[in-house]
C-alpha cells in the first residue's frame, strides 16, 4: 500500500490517486455474519452454526424504517441468530412481488419463526419473546406497559408539531409537555436507562426518538438532548451501545427521508431552523451533533472508500460524477490532498454527496467524512448543485440498480 508521501513524490502535485491506489487504502470488508451490527449482512449467527437459524427478519433495503429497526436491534441486543431479506419500500421503489405473495399488504417488518409469519413489530417482539424470553424485562411487563404508552403519546405530540403547519404552537406545547414526561419516567433511575437496566421499555423508544432528535433539529432549530438532559444521558448510554450504533441513522438522513413517510415536514422558519437545516445539508458535517461519541474512528475514511468502491459504476453513472473529479474528492478524504477538479463537475459530486444514507451505506462518521471530502472538492469546481432532493417521495433512491450484478 503506498504511503502519502509515496503517492506525492511518484505523482503530479494535482493528480488524483487512481483507482487501483485507492483500492489499496480502503477498509478489507468486515465480517458481516459475526462481526459488529450492520447494514449489510444477510445473516447474523452470532457464534452459532446456519443449523440454529430459527428467524428469517424481513426489512427495508433502506435500513430506515423505523418499526424494522426495533426489530432488528432487539435480534441484536439479544444475540438471536436469524437470516435478513430485504425488500423494497414503496417510496424507494418497486415492491418485490415474491414479498406482496407472502404479506399482501407489502408492509414491513415481518418476521418468519419456525416457518410461522408474524407481522406487526409488537406482535413480532411478543413472539420473539414468547420463544427467547424477554430483552430485559418483558413488554407486557406492568412497568413497560406505561411506558410504551408514553412513547405513543410523545409520538403523536411530535407528528402534531412536525406535520401540521397550521400547529405550530400547538404542537411545540404538545411536545414540550410529552417530552418533559419522559424526562420524569428517566429520572426514575440512578442508571440512563427507563428501568434498572436497558430493557424492552428503552427499545421502544429508540426509533422515533432518533427520528424526533434529528427531525425537530433540522425543521424547527429545536435541540433535544440540549432541553432535556436525561434524554441527553439516554442518548449517550445508548451511543455506548455497538448494537444501537450499528443501527443508527444520522441528522441528514432522517431530515430528507421523513416527508415522503410523513406526508410533509413543515420547517417553522425560524432562524435557529435555517442553520441547522443549512448546516446538515451543506456542512461543515464535523462535530455535528448527531452522535454523542464525536471523535471519528481511526478507519471512518477507509469504511467510506470501501463503500464507494464497492458501488462506484453504479454510482458514476446515478450520478453522472466525473471520474477524474471523483478521484480527486476520495483522494482528499482519504490523504487530505486536495486535487483540482475539473469546471462543472461539481453537480455530480453534490448529487452524491445529498444522498449518501446511514446506516445503508455506511455509519455516522464516514458518512460524515465522505459528504466533507466531496463538498470540498466540489466548493473547487464551482457553485451548481445536485438535483434537489424530492419530497414527495425517494425514488432517486430506488435500490434496483444497486442490486443487479455488477
Ligand atoms: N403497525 C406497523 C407499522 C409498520 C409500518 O408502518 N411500516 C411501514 C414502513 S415504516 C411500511 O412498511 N410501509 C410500506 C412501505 O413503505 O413500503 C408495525 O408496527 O409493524
Amino acid at each position: 500500500m503506498p504511503n502519502s508521501s509515496q503517492i506525492s513524490s511518484q505523482t503530479e502535485e494535482l493528480t488524483p490517486l487512481s483507482w487501483d491506489q485507492l483500492q489499496t487504502m480502503a477498509r478489507p470488508e468486515p465480517d458481516r455474519v459475526e462481526g459488529p451490527t450492520n447494514s449489510q449482512a444477510r445473516l447474523r449467527l452470532f457464534g452459532t452454526s446456519e443449523a440454529d437459524v430459527r428467524v428469517v427478519l424481513y426489512r427495508d433495503h433502506h435500513a430506515w424504517c423505523p418499526y424494522c429497526q426495533k426489530v432488528w436491534l432487539w435480534l441484536e441486543e439479544r444475540q438471536i441468530p436469524y437470516r435478513i431479506e430485504k425488500v423494497t419500500m414503496f417510496c424507494y421503489g418497486e415492491k418485490e412481488s415474491w414479498y406482496k405473495r407472502i404479506v399482501p399488504s407489502g408492509m414491513l417488518p415481518a418476521m418468519a419463526i419456525d416457518g410461522e409469519l408474524v407481522t406487526e413489530s409488537d406482535q413480532i417482539l411478543l413472539a420473539l419473546e414468547r420463544a427467547f424470553g424477554p430483552l430485559g424485562f418483558p413488554l407486557e411487563d406492568p412497568r413497560v406497559v406505561p411506558l410504551r404508552q408514553l412513547e405513543r403519546d410523545l409520538f403523536r405530540a411530535w407528528c402534531t408539531w412536525l406535520c401540521y403547519p397550521g400547529a405550530e404552537v400547538q404542537g411545540a406545547n404538545l411536545f414540550a409537555a410529552q417530552a418533559e414526561r419522559v424526562s420524569k419516567a428517566l429520572g426514575c433511575y440512578p442508571g440512563p436507562w427507563f428501568l434498572e437496566n436497558f430493557s424492552s421499555a428503552d427499545l421502544v423508544f429508540v426509533p422515533y426518538v432518533e427520528r424526533m432528535n434529528s427531525s425537530l433539529l433540522y425543521y424547527k432549530g429545536y435541540e433535544l438532548r440540549q432541553e432535556w438532559p436525561a434524554v441527553d444521558r439516554w442518548f449517550a448510554a445508548l451511543d455506548g451501545r455497538s448494537t444501537y450504533r450499528g443501527t443508527r441513522s444520522d441528522h441528514h438522513t432522517h431530515a430528507h427521508d421523513l416527508p415522503p413517510q410523513m406526508g410533509g415536514c413543515y420547517s417553522n422558519r425560524s432562524d435557529s431552523a435555517r442553520r441547522w437545516s443549512e448546516r446538515i445539508d451543506q456542512g461543515p458535517w464535523q462535530g455535528l451533533s448527531d452522535s454523542t461519541d464525536q471523535e471519528a474512528p481511526a478507519d471512518a475514511a477507509a469504511e467510506a472508500l470501501n463503500r464507494v468502491l464497492s458501488h462506484r459504476t453504479v454510482l458514476q453513472k446515478q450520478h453522472h460524477v466525473d471520474d477524474e473529479a471523483f478521484r480527486c474528492a476520495l483522494t482528499r478524504m482519504i490523504s487530505g490532498r486536495s486535487c483540482q477538479p475539473a469546471r462543472g463537475t461539481e453537480r455530480g459530486l453534490r448529487s452524491l454527496r445529498d444522498r449518501i444514507s446511514v446506516p445503508r451505506d455506511m455509519g455516522v462518521h464516514a458518512a460524515r467524512l465522505l459528504r466533507q471530502a466531496l463538498e470540498d472538492t466540489a466548493a473547487l469546481a464551482g457553485e451548481g448543485q445536485g438535483p434537489p432532493i424530492p419530497v414527495r417521495h425517494r425514488r432517486d433512491q430506488d435500490p434496483a440498480p444497486f442490486l443487479r450484478r455488477r
